[in-house]
């Protein structure tokens, strides 16, 4: 199929086991190993990670041993020839980052939060990317008045600019989230990401990852938060996915909820170019009742989708489009929209 340019990634937890709040594993866990043929097979190029998909209890490890473990990973990458394209540090697992990570009110468990960060600086340095996506998991609240929330933004500011000082060429792709695990999160929009970016000591090295169910979640559309990330190429990379309303956080296949939600986001990051970006992630989980051997099949639809979405955008009769805008003809504009996303 052709792919018009566009690289695409997802992270090994997007082939899961299944598990939820409420039950166990319904599908064997398959180890780093064992997922990553399917990455080729299915059409990616580029694996997301978290520091400890690479490293797996990198805590208990020093950071040569950290390094050195990171080292083999990529040659595994080099060997299925993909790439990595990011690397996240994972501060919502660890008991020290039950209170938050950069935020929490105890300033020790401030410490371990950014020095796992670094940790995973480097997991990325050896993995040979140098983008960072931070999603800020606990940094929030149950409880309004258990924080401080202009101290917890200045840890924030804090946390990013100790990651950007630690290494020059490190670029911090922020990923907003309102809520989950939290009640309250303190990033939880593109607009807070973004802010938080400007204030930093090297703003041109901070971005954001735009996920599609967290701007719904957050009651926005995720193409306005894309286009308005992109107007200042502050893009640089994407979780598509699809969410069913005001709920957990469902991370379904991509369009599979409101197909011309999903035709927008395709549209916006291809009139603007998001090929020459970034990459395109697929943050998706399969539904619970997927037997195992079918169990990959959320990440090829979602890639096919993407695909048959730019087809869509591209063949859109642009002409017809600016003459109803021009008429201010926008109810013809909604009909001529809905009709070529019937296919005619
Ligand atoms: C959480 C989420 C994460 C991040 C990476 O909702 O989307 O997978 O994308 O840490
Ligand atoms: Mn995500």
């Amino acid at each position: 199929m052709e792919k018009y340019g566009y690289k695409f990634s997802f992270g090994p937890w997007n082939i899961s086991s299944g598990a939820d709040p409420f039950g166990p594993s319904v599908r064997p866990s398959l180890s780093f190993t064992e997922k990553l043929p399917v990455y080729k097979k299915l059409g990616f190029d580029a694996v997301q990670f978290h520091d400890d998909d690479a490293v797996p209890e990198l805590d208990d490890l020093s950071p040569t041993q950290i390094r050195a473990r990171a080292r083999a990973v990529h040659q595994q990458l080099n060997d299925e020839g993909l790439v990595a394209e990011f690397v996240a540090p994972r501060l919502w697992e660890n008991p020290k980052t039950i209170d938050g990570g950069y935020t929490s009110n105890n300033a020790q468990e401030r410490v371990y939060a950014l020095e796992r960060s670094k940790r995973a600086v480097d997991i990325a340095n050896e993995l040979g990317t140098n983008l960072m996506v931070l999603w800020l998991a606990r940094e929030g609240t149950y409880i309004r008045e258990a924080k401080n929330v202009v101290g917890a933004a200045h840890h924030l500011l804090k946390a990013v600019n100790t990651l950007l000082d630690y290494d020059k060429s490190l670029r911090i792709a922020i990923e907003p989230k309102p809520n989950e695990p939290m009640d309250l999160a303190y990033i939880p929009t593109m607009g807070h990401a973004l802010a938080l970016g400007l204030l930093a000591d090297d703003p041109k090295r901070v971005g954001v990852l735009m996920e599609s169910a967290h701007s719904i979640l957050a009651g926005l559309d995720p193409s306005d938060e894309i286009g308005f990330a992109m107007a200042f190429g502050k893009l640089w990379s994407v979780h598509l996915n699809d969410q069913n309303g005001l709920k957990f956080d469902q991370d379904k296949s991509f369009g599979s909820v409101d197909l011309r939600r999903a035709f927008n986001q395709v549209r916006v990051l291809d009139e603007n170019r998001f090929w020459e970006v970034g990459m395109v992630g697929l943050d998706v989980k399969a539904v619970r009742t997927q037997p195992a051997e079918l169990a990959t099949k959320h990440l090829s639809n979602s890639l096919n989708m993407f695909l048959r979405l730019v087809e869509t955008s591209r063949s859109l009769d642009r002409k017809a489009v600016a003459d109803l805008i021009a008429a201010r003809d926008y109810e013809e504009l909604d009909w001529l929209v809905l009709s070529h996303l019937m296919g005619k």
